[in-house]
């Protein structure tokens, strides 16, 4: 198979590649000079081009937004640091892996903090440029890497949770994993920088290609009828199809994705398109196929159409599906059915198919640590040390105890009580919405919004009760800028940050995740959107359809038209 890079047929042949093509081409297979940066004691950060290269190898340079007019005033760099990202398929992790790191947030990042993603996995903010090779060789030695998890490659490849309540998990979960792999770079660059692994030759990356992809590229392995993955964010999905019980296949859902840029309305969100069934064993080559076309057809030039979901718009599904199916030598076969009802997690325990336990816990925004009152980041630990199952994080940024025996269940669940983990004063609402990290640490944020998230929903809570619906809940999602990374592209009530205290408001996503929601106020603050929000709820509560959730009334009533295809109903 060809690892060179065709340019795409569609573009103009003399336009200029983004520069990240270039960087990618010098980069000798993403080594760069990052070792010589590393050694630099003149800065914390990393220069040039490895800037960008780090993040290949699961790491983005950043600094406190907060501290940095100060550091400014003071004539100082930034606080340079980075933000590390792990690899965990599927979101499993052991408590031996949690301990350690949990250890290593405490005593060597700047905030502490684990941060459960919504992409299953955890991510450390500030770590100093000193501490960044410990932070890979104590990973390593507890058999975790952070190989892929940004960057133009096959992120971290997600699994529906659902703790062996499915007889379905397992074998999915597996999936998942060995895509992971297949997709992985070729490059030993990690091990070498990182692990001080023996100098090598790279000579080929034979799926990704010597440039690496054109952007992002992530996947699923999903499970229905729970679509907490969101399927409609991802480049490639395989939905889980059973018979009798046994996983039998997938169907293929190709280029969903949810980042926009304000202002440019050739970006949208997009929903992911149907390409038919496949039986089990053709995966992992359908996988390769839609990441070698993706690799070869998608668009190098402008990165904000470099995705998936612009390569299906521009040569059109069809043609997309068709070079797939030539390259893999598998034709897809009609879709088989399957419904997605939910996208919530369960909190509390269920039992499993295996008679063992399994307890969800509510994180908010996914932020572990100590904060007074509720020491959560202790109580993880205390748990970990006696726990015998595993840990599961879910894609709505919460952790599942996994695999806990009868005879365990109380202890495990008074620790969690104990240390805030548990609270049942928690609502609907507050369990059904989520934030993006925005400030202080990432530097694409516009306005705020983990740390805005839990006084929003409040306000929220306040105006379902005085409706008289205190347990009823909307999907609320709030993100700081349009890159969308807390998914409010697929919320009911989408907030989507465009200066400090404003945002964009869209509405009319469905519970299950299949509907983009559309714009209903522009760069309005509180004062604003919070009276709309009011007159909204108290119409949706006199007058819905029996059980008829707010996002479907919003379309319903005409409140805000439907998305159907995103291309041309988005900005319309
Ligand atoms: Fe994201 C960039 C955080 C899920 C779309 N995302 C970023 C960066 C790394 C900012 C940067 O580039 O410097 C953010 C770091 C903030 C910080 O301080 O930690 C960031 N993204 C996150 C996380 C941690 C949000 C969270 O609160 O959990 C999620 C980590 C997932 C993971 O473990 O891999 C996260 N990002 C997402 C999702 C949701 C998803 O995948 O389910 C999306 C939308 C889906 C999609 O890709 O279409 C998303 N992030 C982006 C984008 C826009 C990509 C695009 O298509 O244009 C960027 C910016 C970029 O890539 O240029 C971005
Ligand atoms: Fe940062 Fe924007 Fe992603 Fe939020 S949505 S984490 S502000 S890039």
């Amino acid at each position: 198979m060809s690892t060179e890079y065709k340019p795409n047929s569609k573009l103009d042949p003399n336009a200029k590649f983004a520069d990240n093509e270039r960087l990618k081409t010098q980069s000798n297979y993403l080594r760069g000079t990052i070792e010589a940066d590393l050694k630099d004691p003149l800065t914390g950060g990393f220069t040039a081009d490895n800037f960008q290269l780090i993040r290949f190898h699961g790491m983005y340079q950043q600094d406190d937004r907060d501290i940095r007019p100060e550091r400014a005033k003071q004539k100082l760099e930034p606080l340079h640091n980075v933000m590390l990202r792990a690899r965990m398929p599927g979101g499993i992790i052991k408590p031996s892996q949690w301990l350690a790191i949990d250890k290593f947030a405490e005593e060597k990042s700047m905030y502490g903090s684990i941060r459960l993603t919504t992409r299953q996995t955890f991510q450390f903010h500030g770590v100093l440029k000193p501490n960044i090779k410990e932070m890979h060789q104590m990973l390593n030695s507890v058999g975790i890497d952070s190989i892929a998890t940004a960057g133009d490659v096959n992120r971290n490849v997600l699994c529906t949770t659902n703790p062996v309540e499915s007889q379905l998990h397992q074998e999915a979960y597996e999936w998942a994993t060995k895509i992971s792999e297949h997709l992985l770079p070729h490059t030993k660059a990690y091990a070498e920088i990182w692990l001080n692994g023996e100098k090598t030759e790279t000579t080929e990356e034979p799926i990704l290609g010597s440039t690496y992809l054109p952007r992002k590229f992530k996947t699923t392995v999903t499970i229905p009828p729970n679509n907490e993955v969101d399927v409609h964010a991802n480049d490639l999905n395989f939905v889980a199809i059973a018979d009798n019980g046994k996983l039998v296949g997938f169907n293929v859902l190709v280029g969903g994705g949810l980042a926009m840029t304000h202002g440019d309305v050739n970006t949208y969100p997009r929903k992911a398109d149907d390409f038919g069934f496949i039986p089990l064993e053709h995966t992992l080559k359908i996988a390769e196929h839609v990441v070698s076309v993706q690799r070869d057809w998608g668009n190098r030039v402008n990165r904000k159409n470099a995705k998936t979901k612009y390569t299906l718009d521009t040569f059109g599904a069809d043609a997309f599906k068709a070079e797939v199916q030539k390259r893999a030598g598998v034709e897809f076969e009609p879709s088989r059915p399957y419904e997605f009802t939910h996208r919530g997690d369960r909190f509390g325990w269920v039992e499993g198919i295996d008679g063992k336990h399994h307890l969800t816990l509510f994180i908010e925004n996914g932020r572990i640590l100590d904060y007074p009152g509720k020491p959560l980041k202790t109580g993880c630990r205390k748990i970990a040390q006696i726990h015998q199952g595993d840990f599961r994080m879910t894609a709505n940024q919460n952790l599942i105890i996994a695999g806990v025996p009868a005879d365990q269940k109380a202890t495990i669940e008074q620790l969690a009580r104990e240390h805030g983990l548990i609270n049942d004063e928690h609502t609907v609402q507050r369990k059904n919405s989520m934030a993006c990290v925005a400030l202080p640490t990432c530097p694409l944020a516009m306005a705020e919004a983990e740390r805005y998230l839990p006084e929003l929903v409040t306000q929220v809570e306040g105006l379902l009760d005085k409706h008289g619906v205190a347990d009823d809940s909307i999907i609320l999602r709030v993100v700081g800028c349009p890159n969308g990374c807390g998914r409010a592209m697929l919320a009911e009530i989408g907030l989507v940050g465009k200066g400090l205290g404003k945002y964009n408001v869209y509405l009319g996503g469905n519970r299950e995740g299949t509907r983009v929601p559309k714009l209903y106020l522009e760069n309005v603050g509180e004062d604003v959107y919070l009276p709309a929000l009011d007159e909204l709820i108290g119409q949706w509560v006199q007058e819905r359809q029996s059980d008829e959730c707010f996002g479907d009334f919003v379309i319903r009533k005409g409140i805000v038209a439907e998305v159907k295809v995103s291309k041309t109903d988005f900005h319309a």
